[in-house]
């Protein structure tokens, strides 16, 4: 819903300044229940055609953004300015589609585009489909997919006829049963099941540097181990934002496939005190740090994959004033870079210590360990400045001493709840959560987050009783 991402979208051009890094940021914080701010920020197309230039939305904010102050506003000066323009110009209707910017915001239009306007769906009737009831919840379509989505199998005929007949109360109680019994299922826990399929783009598997089982020609890393942390962490009570700073490793087993935690694996090499679950695991340091000495893809990849914000998207920036410094000398000053980087750099510094690949091996610094000075004894002279790197860094604009600090920092954030129920939600609604369904999906992630104190388990019994999930 989100079209059209631009790149460097933040740069300077003239001394006049353009789509501000912070504005995705102050906009969420203003309206914080808008469904483009679920999950994720406006892009820069939202108050832009293409930066600089603004679209029939941003044309009206920019009179009201702290009128009279001097050009170019700094970053600061714009997040405290921009929420004041957003109010004041929330009755007018920028693009002329005859409804009001703020339900545009509210309902998930876009205000600059007329041809988005709200719909209301308000084409459900009593009868319309005989099989179900298609405008609310309806059990016996929710307990068909709920076995489906967790077990792999469609209830039998007998199964169903079963359900059909049972009373509200006790179709409710069904369905919780056999989501416990389905999340004990070969087809939900087991290699390559439902679980295995939510970490892929977590762990980024090679097979061809796979280690251990399954082994591929170039044997770098088992990253099974990552698979088995990140199931355990999602099953039963266990508190799904170990899969970031669990101090431990699961061993699996299989048929039946158990997890177990185990204090140390010989395909792991990271000391107990610099473990942050999968984050440092041998293969994410292997494949995500490998030769660099400033790991921005190890951070890049970490942020996206646990945290739901992908930088290359402009997504979850979070400028920090002076940065970035460009310790290695890579260019990222420049205009185009600087936006991006503002935030990235400060978030890779906590990395500087955990060693990648190196070749020849290097017996100060093996692989996929943490080497204190890693960058003093592997890259002295990559740049005049690149030993000052230091390993504070920062995570949502927060100072994080190192990178067990920063994997806290982030498993406690919304951004870890909406970002695990997300998944949950791609995996068993069929999409990402709609305007229409943000809600459901609102209260689902913050009760996973406070009552259900991150139990994945507890939380799909909110996800199978939502109407995103039970209508159909
Ligand atoms: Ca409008
Ligand atoms: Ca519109």
């Amino acid at each position: 819903m989100l079209r059209g991402l631009i790149l460097g979208a933040a740069v300077f051009l003239s001394g006049v300044a353009l789509a501000k890094p912070p504005a995705g940021g102050a906009f969420c914080s203003t309206y914080p229940s808008a469904p483009v701010c679920t999950g994720q920020q406006p892009s820069c197309t939202y108050c832009h055609v293409a930066p600089p230039q603004r679209n029939a939305f941003g044309a009206r904010l920019e009179p009201h953004l702290a009128p009279g102050a001097a050009r170019p506003l700094s970053d600061g000066d714009f997040a405290s300015a921009l929420p004041w323009a957003l109010e004041a110009v929330e009755a007018e209707d920028a693009d002329g589609d005859g409804v009001p910017n703020l339900v545009e915001i509210q309902r998930g239009t876009f205000p600059a585009e007329p041809n988005s306007i709200p719909v209301d769906t308000g084409h459900c009737q009593a009868g319309e489909n005989p099989q179900y009831d298609v405008c609310r919840y309806d059990a016996r379509f929710a307990y068909k997919r709920l076995l489906l989505d967790l077990c792999g199998v469609s209830p039998t005929y007998a199964q169903f006829k079963e359900f059909s007949a049972l009373s509200a109360d006790e179709q409710r109680a069904r369905m919780d049963a056999e989501l416990e019994r389905c999340t004990t299922s070969e087809f939900w826990r087991g290699k390559n099941g439902q679980l295995w399929k939510l970490a892929h783009p977590k762990i980024r598997p090679v097979g061809s540097l796979k280690a251990g089982e399954d082994p591929g020609t170039i044997a770098l890393a088992d990253y099974y181990d990552d698979y088995a942390l990140y199931a355990y962490a999602q099953l039963d009570d266990h508190d799904a934002r170990e899969v970031m700073t669990a101090k431990y490793y699961v061993r699996r087993e299989s048929n039946p496939t158990r997890y177990s935690v185990v204090p140390t694996l010989p395909t792991q090499s990271m000391d107990e005190l610099h473990r942050a679950g999968n984050i440092t695991s041998r293969w994410s340091l292997l494949y995500f740090v490998m030769f660099s000495a400033l790991p921005r893809n190890a951070a890049s990849q970490a942020y996206r994959a646990y945290l739901g914000l992908d930088i290359a998207k402009q997504e979850g920036l979070f400028s920090v004033p002076g940065e970035p410094r460009d310790y290695d000398a890579k260019g990222v000053t420049a205009p185009a870079c600087a936006a991006c980087h503002a935030t990235l750099d400060p978030l890779s510094y906590p990395f500087r210590n955990y060693e990648g690949l190196s070749f020849p091996i290097n017996p100060d610094a093996p692989w996929g360990t943490y080497v204190p000075n890693r960058i003093e004894k592997r890259f002295p002279n990559d740049s005049p400045i690149i030993t000052q790197m230091p390993e504070v860094g920062y995570l949502f604009g927060q100072p994080v001493r190192d990178l067990v600090e920063w994997a806290e920092v982030g498993a406690n954030s919304d951004a870890f709840a909406i970002a695990a129920v997300t998944d949950y939600w791609k995996l068993l609604v069929g999409h990402a959560p709609t305007a229409e369904e943000n809600a459901e999906f609102v209260a689902t992630w913050k009760r996973f987050k406070g009552t259900h104190q991150y139990r994945v388990q507890r939380m799909l019994h909110d996800l199978i009783r939502t109407e995103a999930y039970g209508a159909p």
